[in-house]
């Protein structure tokens, strides 16, 4: 039986408070559970304070057999960070304008760009699968849709982790295949009518937003756009094409990430859960998630578990009660 985590962005304390809180103790080998197996939904890496922490901590866990993960976006941004580009001499898959650095710099930082152990984390991230299917559950990273599943397969070995070959393609912009792994990793967008456009809360003007893909309720764009709540009346509050709406067959559990949660844990549906809650921030209220499968076949909300992003002044770690 498995506990997912949710993603984790190199909060490697509260990593280890989570693992320690469900039962996995530290041998010689990592972190493991008598019984059970941990999940990685992707993306250990970006923003947080302890990233180098969590990729030895969860890849040792993986290499021995006590954990699996998926890909997520943030390891994919950082294979193709250091790619070159096979056509376009001194350029990499991932262009290194001011934007993308930003959003990566805390990594290559800790990290230490171009060392060693930067190197094995790359190799290791190249080994992860995009997804993994069981008889009785699914895990993506950001979005399962089947079409777009078996669209991505010719690009993928046995263990659908992406082929060597295949990267320069996925990561060429406006192509069918771009589409197919953004989707997967990085979920739905859609655009808007057009000359339609909203300001988002940074007054940037904006034709397109992302979707909450996995809520057959919300058809419109102002009820599937994900936006901030302020600017959420300038999107129109009619029907987005269903040409441009995904839905989730609802066959197996799903269980994700990506997409920045708030509030308590809870399921999306009987059988979708998202468990990213935002601990990234690392601001009081956002949390690192986890979902405990006892083999269900429909998500129950006593299977959720979490550690606050932010430790509490004091903690009962020590034994010590608080009065
Ligand atoms: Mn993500």
């Amino acid at each position: 039986m498995y506990d997912f985590i949710g993603d984790v962005h190199g909060h490697a304390e509260r990593l280890v408070a989570l693992l320690e809180t469900m039962g996995y103790r530290e041998t010689e080998v990592g972190y493991s559970h008598p019984t059970r197996k941990a999940f990685f939904i992707g993306d250990l890496i970006d923003r947080g304070p302890a990233q180098v922490a969590t990729l030895k901590i969860v890849k040792a866990m993986v290499e021995s057999g006590a954990a699996h993960m998926v890909l997520g976006n943030h390891e994919y941004n950082a294979v193709a960070w250091v790619t070159p580009h096979p056509d376009k001499p001194g350029e990499f898959l991932r262009n290194h304008g001011e934007r993308n650095r930003h959003q990566h710099q805390a990594f290559l930082d800790q990290v230490g760009e171009d060392s060693a152990l930067h190197q094995e984390m790359i190799a290791w991230f190249k080994t992860l699968p995009v997804f993994i299917e069981t008889p009785e559950f699914r895990a993506i990273h950001a979005c399962w849709h089947s079409a777009y599943i078996e669209a991505a397969r010719p690009f993928l070995d046995a263990n659908n982790a992406i082929l060597p070959e295949a990267w320069p393609m996925l990561s060429e912009k406006d192509t069918e295949p771009y589409h197919i792994i953004e989707t997967l990793l990085k979920g739905t967008e859609v655009d808007l009518p057009e000359g339609i456009t909203y300001f988002d809360p940074d007054g940037n003007e904006r034709n397109r937003t992302r979707t909450r893909w996995w809520d057959e309720q919300a058809t419109t764009y102002r009820s599937s756009g994900m936006v901030a709540k302020s600017v959420e009346h300038q999107l129109p509050d009619t029907p987005i094409p269903s040409k441009n709406l995904l839905s989730y067959d609802q066959r197996k559990l799903l269980l994700f990430g990506h997409y920045w949660m708030t509030g308590a844990p809870q399921a999306l549906n009987a059988h979708m859960a998202c468990l990213d809650y935002s601990i990234g921030k690392g601001t009081p209220g956002t949390k690192l998630c986890a979902y405990r499968w006892q083999g269900e076949r429909q998500i129950l909300q006593d299977g959720f578990v979490w550690v606050d992003a932010v430790k509490p002044a004091k903690h009962l770690d020590s034994g010590e009660l608080i009065p």
